[in-house]
């Protein structure tokens, strides 16, 4: 036994109309922080971060950076005066937010801003 072809189609096209009568949210991602963020930096004014030390867990990190100060930042880690892996956060005004991954071993680091004359963003990253 089997429906008639009539019927199994008019239940696709009830499927396709609440489908595309579902509202769709717009996401809105700028100055959102991730929620998956395991150290989030802030800069504020006046080319300082947000604190001397952080503190983070070994292993893979998201780290994100928001700027609440009006000048841009590139935040980097160092080990020593060596950069470490290719992180590089770079926020251009107030407002402006950036993130990414990085895998550290347990040891102390920096977080530094690259950006000349703003030696002061030199904070302490321990990782265990
Ligand atoms: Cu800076």
């Amino acid at each position: 036994m089997s429906l008639p072809k009539c019927s199994r189609f008019s239940i696709v096209a009830l499927f396709a109309a609440l489908a595309s009568c579902g509202g769709s949210s717009q996401s809105d991602t700028t100055n959102t922080i991730a929620p998956d963020v395991d150290l989030l930096v802030s800069a504020v004014p006046a080319i300082r971060w947000d604190a001397t030390s952080y503190q983070a867990p070994a292993g893979e990190l998201k780290i994100a950076m928001s700027n609440m100060d009006n000048v841009k930042h590139v935040l980097v880690i160092l080990e020593g005066d060596t950069v470490v892996g290719d992180l590089e956060l770079v926020v251009n005004k107030k407002g402006d937010y950036d993130d990414g991954v990085i895998t550290l071993l347990p040891g102390e680091y920096r977080i530094y801003c690259s950006i000349p004359g703003h030696g002061g963003m030199d904070s302490t990253l321990t990782v265990s």
